[in-house]
């Protein structure tokens, strides 16, 4: 998540906002898996009666938590979040009318022609007529507020008024194969909480993991989604075991639709505040699977509302039985696919690897650290070593391996091999990986278990905890698989790895302390050295921690040119690997590969730190209320930016 962001949208709610919502006897906000669209449509106009009403919200299920919020409706129909979908066919007019019975006025967007800056405010039990023409195809959405400012934060109780637009062009596939994944949140502030926060869920389609719906598709299927994010937060959404296409990015007022040639594979895509995605994907390979946030707090106990100021209530845990294996809750889906026709089972010989999860206490202050140590390196002989990250492995594409990993840490073990495309059991997610009755389990401390895969592709894959991921992560369970071609030959002098990470893990993901970036294990890495006019592939993967990490390659202050070749492993196409300025901006959960011959001898400069924040608006509106919540506590400064002499001879 944007830190700076986070900072602001949570300390924005402040005192407003840290009482909990109280169960009422109000009417229902059911959850929407945006399968139907509202509305009525005949000869070219789509006629719609939305209104806005406060209900209660349960994304934990019936049995789960209250929260009362503002939501839309159908007139006549019950409340939503997300609110109803308007999709209409390319060229048809959309006649709405929304009616306002909340106690404020309501301040709606997105009901304008695409572009425009369209917006229109609803008294108290009135109602506005809106129209729109729909002239471009993609996805889009429309959203409100209560108040008259313009749009900015919204409280928490506004934070489920939203819903999505869909223009289909002529030749769309059949909603029903066309699936609208919509992410919001409810979080609450709690300055003097441990975690800084009070209570806090995230869900998709109206529902918070382990209780969003489960996808079911069947082996072969085409499986084309669209994904709108309704947070004030990035989130770096992480497909596991098969590669999407992304095919469209927008914000709700534009849609930039991606032609063929633009179109790049990816396991991770980030998914901008208020951003729209539309990606497709085939399902070749049966079992079960998720589709997560990457960000390991967005799929932690602090997204669960049975944790209230950082502590879970454990007395509440049999609302998530099912969930205990893996303990992931909030922006994940389910995906099960049903397999078709035999799937046999591979019958070579597979290449034996030990891997070893290792921990020792205090050290990242008082938190452990963890590692990963491989067998036949020399770690292995060193009882003390923890190496940050974990051994490379290196592969052969083709060559199934049989990893052992044996747990002699004090917490459960799981492993996920990142970018993969590999069968579910040896997925990594443990309690869900698999199907049937042949689910992974968790590894257990002084137990062990092995998975074998076959890496079908060359390229730069990685492999991490997805077990207790906020502190395990941090704590250092993740290392690079390198997968060549056979024959190829690995050369580290040429071939350089640049593993981002954090020095252990912040308990307070909104006030800090921060933990420091790492590369290579390290805050301060030692200087790089490399020699002119030779030509190398810098291979940089990014498990920071919950905030975008920003790396750059710098003769001075200005970054020299280096040639994008592959995204998340998967090749990029021809028309993004032209040279460009050596400046990444990423999420946790994404690997990028780069080439890079520098001319001549030069002393350059390798940065990595945070974002920095964008230039603060001019306020537009009348101050907000004095907001004593806020002033209590002020964050901590991000995490600084660290230097990397990089010498060429
Ligand atoms: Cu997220």
């Amino acid at each position: 998540m944007s830190r700076s962001i986070v900072c602001a949208a949570l300390m924005a709610l402040g005192s407003l906002t840290t009482a909990p919502a109280r169960p009422s006897n109000a009417e229902r906000v059911v959850p929407n898996d945006n399968r139907h669209a509202a509305g009525r449509l005949a000869h070219g106009v789509l006629t719609v009666a939305l209104e806005a009403r406060t209900g209660v919200w349960r994304p934990e299920g019936d049995s789960g938590r209250a929260l009362e919020v503002g939501a839309f409706a159908e007139r006549g129909k019950a409340l939503s979040t997300p609110g109803p979908v308007i999709r209409v066919p390319l060229g048809t007019e959309v006649h709405a009318t929304i009616r306002n019975r909340l106690d404020r006025p309501l301040t709606v967007y997105g009901f304008g022609a695409p572009g425009s800056p369209d917006s229109v405010t609803i008294p108290v039990n009135g109602s506005a007529p809106l129209r729109f023409n729909a002239t471009a195809p993609g996805t889009y959405y429309y959203y409100a507020k209560r108040g008259t400012d313009p749009f900015g934060l919204r409280l928490l109780e506004d934070m489920q008024l939203h819903g999505v637009i869909i223009v289909d062009p002529p030749d769309a596939p059949r909603a029903a194969n066309d699936r609208i994944l919509a992410l919001s949140w409810w979080c609450s502030v709690a300055p003097k909480s441990p975690s800084g926060l009070g209570r806090c869920t995230m869900a998709i389609n109206g529902l918070s993991w382990p209780h969003t719906e489960r996808l079911g598709y069947t082996q072969g299927d085409s499986i084309h989604w669209r994904v709108v994010n309704f947070t004030e937060l990035d989130h770096p959404m992480h497909l596991h075991g098969f590669y999407f296409r992304v095919e469209s990015k927008g914000n709700g007022r534009t849609d930039t639709l991606y032609t063929p040639d633009q179109r790049r594979m990816a396991v991770t895509e980030v998914l901008q505040p208020f951003g729209t995605m539309s990606l497709s994907w085939l399902a070749d390979r049966p079992g079960n699977w998720i589709y997560h946030c990457h960000y390991a707090t967005h799929l932690s106990k602090l997204v669960e509302l049975d944790t209230e100021n950082g502590a879970l209530d454990s007395t509440m845990l049999h609302h998530h039985m099912s969930d205990r294996p893996h303990q992931m809750f909030g922006l994940v889906m389910g995906i099960s696919i049903a397999p078709k026709g035999a799937n046999p089972a591979p019958t070579e010989t597979p290449r034996a690897i030990r891997l070893v999860q290792r921990e020792r206490p205090n050290v990242y202050g008082s938190q452990a650290g963890m590692s990963y140590v491989m067998d036949g390196t020399p770690e292995a002989g060193d009882p003390a070593a923890l190496p940050v990250p974990g051994p490379m492995l290196l592969l052969e594409r083709g060559k199934r391996v049989a990893v052992t990993v044996v747990n002699q840490s004090s917490e459960p073990a799981a492993v996920h091999w990142h970018g993969i495309e590999l069968e579910s059991y040896p997925d990594g997610v443990p309690g869900w990986s698999g199907s049937g009755t042949t689910i992974l389990p968790a590894i257990a401390p002084g137990d062990s278990l092995t998975v074998r895969w076959t890496p079908p592709r060359a390229g730069s894959f990685m492999y991490h905890t997805h077990f207790n991921e906020t502190m395990q992560m941090g704590s250092g369970l993740y290392g690079p698989i390198i997968v060549l071609e056979p024959g190829e030959r690995f050369d580290p002098e040429t071939d350089r790895i640049l593993f981002f990470g954090t020095a252990g893990t912040g308990t307070n993901p909104v006030f800090g302390p921060f933990p420091r970036f790492v590369m290579n294990g390290k805050t301060q890495p030692e200087v790089m050295n490399l020699k002119a006019g030779t030509r190398y592939r810098l291979r940089l993967f990014n498990l920071a921690g919950d905030s975008p990490l920003r790396v750059s390659l710098d003769s001075g202050t200005t970054p020299v040119n280096w040639k994008p070749l592959a995204k998340d492993g998967y090749p990029l196409p021809p028309s993004q690997t032209a040279p460009r300025a050596a400046v990444l901006v990423s999420d946790p959960g994404e690997i990028y590969d780069f080439e890079y011959t520098p001319a001549g001898a030069e002393e350059l400069t390798l940065r990595f730190g945070p974002v920095p924040p964008p230039p603060t608006p001019a306020p537009t509106g009348p101050p907000p209320p004095p907001d004593t919540a806020a002033q209590e506590g002020a964050p901590a400064p991000p995490p600084p930016t660290v230097s990397v002499a990089v010498h060429v001879r």
